[in-house]
């Protein structure tokens, strides 16, 4: 129990939002009561800077142990040759493998943020885009998918040293053999920012990058349904390169109390459970999109492989600002956010992105997605009207997935 009751009551407060509210929130998740306990451990007291066995502190003996499990536990769930966990964040992944192996201002091709990639893959505001000398491929205007053949001329003319692909508003499965043929062809490193897709990944719905990436970046919390965090799977011969580069690189002491709940989350998602969990993951995002189409959403590429959809609101007479705050004034959570050849700018944006991994840990089955795909609809329609009436929908619906409580 926290003493501090300021900060205790705004935890509470945040409690009752998450189990009031249907998060649709593409990247977030609810994890388990074991990854929550881990995290809330004295393990956040100890400094560890260095890797097991290789420590720059005394008393690092049990961390060690906690470490070296959350690196074999990974590699087994993901068939790597090495990892690294340390990471803080997915971007600090991503600029960490950018570093091993890249000069500044070297060439890489990577899709474009508007069209679905994530800021760390070149955007003029972040450090990728103001150290390497990025160019961007995108999706194709008519099908809202990549056309691997352009990908390929693009990179036979700018002969990047690396390629990018996994994106973070992409609903479609991505082709890694193909990625790979690209970037032999132009002798290029294959990296894949697999953040989203991780828990797909580990529970076998979608393919696994790792038999074709020279470097796999993730975040933990996602679908991995793990702590807030990130990590690095690589091949082997440049797993040197990568450890030093978050450490000493970037990064001073690893966290090992996030780094013991990532541990916890890849046991887990190596259970029937979870390969169960992520195909009713997909099965629920084909239903919601299904449901939308049916009301007249447009969506990107017209549907979903994954977890995540990409709708266009050009046609109902909103932003994806607009929608945002309505469907948040009813207890219904989602992002604005770009879509290919968007006219609108990243703060008001033509579209929402949402996603089914934090409903479907709660529960939600099949039968939920029209009622969902209704109230979506509905709250569009009346424009801020009825906010009472839909907010009772919604809480019709939550109040039979309870969620954990502290
Ligand atoms: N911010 C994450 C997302 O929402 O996709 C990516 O890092």
């Amino acid at each position: 129990m926290i003493i501090d009751r300021e900060i205790a009551n705004l935890i509470l407060d945040e409690q009752d939002r998450q189990i009031n509210n249907i998060e649709l929130i593409a990247s977030e998740n609810f994890v388990s009561n074991d990854v929550l306990h881990a995290m809330g451990t004295i393990l956040t007291n100890k400094y560890a800077e260095g890797y097991p066995n290789k420590r720059y502190y005394g008393g690092c003996e049990v961390v060690d142990k906690i470490e070296s499990l959350a690196i074999e536990r990974m590699k087994l769930l993901f068939d790597a040759e090495h990892v690294n966990v340390q990471p803080h964040s997915g971007s600090q992944a991503n600029m960490a493998v950018y570093s091993s192996v890249l000069k500044h201002n070297d060439t890489i091709l990577s899709m474009d943020l508007s069209h679905g990639g994530h800021l760390t893959h070149g955007s003029s505001v972040n450090f990728s885009g103001k150290t390497y000398n990025f160019k961007f491929y995108g999706v194709n205007r008519g099908t809202g998918v990549i056309d691997y053949d352009e990908v390929e001329s693009l990179a036979l003319k700018v002969r990047p040293r690396l390629i990018v692909c996994g994106y973070s508003a992409y609903a479609r499965k991505i082709d890694f053999k193909r990625f790979r043929e690209i970037c032999d062809a132009v002798g290029a490193y294959m990296m894949v920012d697999m953040a989203h897709i991780a828990g797909l990944i580990a529970g076998g719905v979608h393919e696994n990058p790792t038999i074709y990436a020279d470097f796999v970046t993730t975040t933990t919390h996602k679908t991995l349904r793990g702590p807030r965090g990130g990590a690095i799977l690589c091949k082997k011969e440049y797993g040197e390169k990568v450890d030093k580069s978050i450490f000493p690189g970037i990064q001073g002491g690893p966290l090992i109390h996030v780094i013991a709940a990532k541990a916890v989350c890849f046991k887990e998602a190596m259970s029937d459970n979870f390969k169960e969990y992520t195909k009713n993951i997909i099965k629920n995002s084909q239903r919601l999109a299904e449901e939308l189409k049916e009301r007249d959403f447009k969506l990107v590429s017209d549907g979903t492989d994954n977890h995540l959809i990409l709708i266009d609101l050009t046609n109902k007479d909103i932003t994806g600002k607009e929608c945002e705050k309505l469907l948040d004034n009813v207890g219904i959570t989602v992002n604005k956010n770009c879509i290919p050849f968007d006219t609108q700018g990243a703060l008001i944006t033509s579209g929402i992105r949402i996603g089914t991994a934090a409903i479907t840990t709660r529960g939600f089955s099949e039968h939920e997605m029209p009622l969902i795909a209704d109230i979506i609809d509905g709250v569009i329609e009346s424009k801020g009207n009825n906010v009472e009436n839909f907010r009772k929908r919604v809480k019709n619906i939550t109040k039979h997935f309870p969620l954990f409580r502290y």
